[in-house]
């Protein structure tokens, strides 16, 4: 095998080690193997999430021969910066790699340069191996080093006329239980979910992730200034429950981007999906469409922030897809 297609099949396995990371995390997911020089694996490690040692420690803890005149196969750049841990790209240097092949360049300023360091230092160094396979890993987490804040994908459900309440205010159960279960699987995803505190009176609503297996539940989020009564749901120990009293939702992504959350899940209601809306803060849409209709006097109360026609946020689909009897539709504002 040559050097080429050995350094592939050995980024295919990086990539395999790095999924083992816990998503969603703070820290995007990486994995590292290390080669020798006729191909063969020699070690490997994968992060296991923020405040753990990075994979290119793992797998040079991993070896059971000297590390000198290896090869390391690594998903994302090594990191340069001593955050929760040291510059992996010192720790190869210092190892005696002599060759590092990188998947994506770390956009994260603070920790980006290693490259540039073991070049200095005199390492080969390879980039952009299965780029596009490295960039997939972490989505959310490169969306949010480039904006400065979490990604905002927006839940609502609704009968197929587009109301989320019939005339007298009742409102639950719109979509069927098959789409409450992918409503959990969802949530799985976002280290948050967020609701404003007129849902939270409304519906008493646990906001936690039941039915699917996760390292840890996401954040409760409630905006408002409402107390959450004694006995609410969401004070319970199930999940943290964290209480912004504010509407400025640039404010709240801030506080979101503080605590290391990547990808929020916005569950409404009208008021804060509305705020959210006008600050342009909304990037992905999942609408749940029950084959119900409500009719001429139930309120849409959706809550996208729109008053006029000219105001209309205008969507591109990603997606249409059936669960159970419903609708599911995947979209994302149009900015072009
Ligand atoms: C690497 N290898 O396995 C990971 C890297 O707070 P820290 O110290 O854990 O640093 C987190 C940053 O380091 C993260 O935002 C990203 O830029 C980089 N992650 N780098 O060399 C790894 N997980
Ligand atoms: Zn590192």
């Amino acid at each position: 095998m040559d050097h080429e297609d050995s350094w592939r099949t050995s980024m295919e396995r990086a990539l395999e080690l790095a999924v083992r990371g816990p998503a969603p995390d703070p820290n995007p997911r990486v994995g590292c193997v290390l080669v020798d020089d006729h191909g063969l694996i020699v070690g490997q490690g994968w992060h296991h999430g923020a405040g753990t040692p990075h994979a290119e420690i793992e797998a040079l803890r991993s070896l059971s021969r000297p590390a000198a005149g290896l090869t390391a196969v690594v998903t994302l750049e090594p990191c340069n910066h001593t955050g929760r841990t040291g510059p992996c790209a010192r720790a190869l240097i210092e190892a005696g790699i002599a060759r590092v092949v990188i998947g994506q360049t770390d956009p994260n300023p603070v920790a980006a340069g290693g490259a540039a360091a073991l070049e200095e230092a005199g390492i080969q160094v390879i980039r952009g191996l299965l780029e596009d396979q490295a960039v997939a890993l972490n989505e959310d987490w490169l969306f949010a080093v480039r904006h400065g804040r979490p990604k905002v994908v927006w839940k609502y459900a609704a009968t197929l006329d587009g109301r989320s309440a019939a005339a007298d205010g009742t409102s639950r159960w719109i979509t069927s239980p098959q789409a409450r279960v992918q409503v959990h699987r969802e949530r799985a995803r976002c280290a948050a979910v967020m609701v404003g505190t007129g849902t939270a009176l409304a519906d008493d609503p646990r906001l936690t992730v039941r039915g699917v297996d996760v390292p840890r539940q996401p954040l409760r989020v409630v905006v408002g200034l409402r107390e959450l009564p004694v006995g609410a749901q969401l004070r319970s120990e199930e999940a943290p429950t964290v209480l912004l009293r504010e509407h400025d939702p640039a404010a709240v992504l801030a506080e979101l981007d503080r605590r290391g959350i990547r990808r929020v899940w916005l569950e409404g209601g009208p008021t804060l999906a509305g705020a959210f809306w006008r600050a342009g803060l909304v990037d992905e849409v999942v609408a749940h469409l029950a084959p119900a209709l409500l009719g001429d006097g139930a309120p849409a109360l959706i809550g996208a922030g729109v008053s006029t026609l000219g105001e209309a946020h205008r969507l591109v689909i990603d997606e249409v897809s059936m669960i159970g009897p419903d609708i599911c539709v995947r979209a994302r504002p149009d900015c072009e």
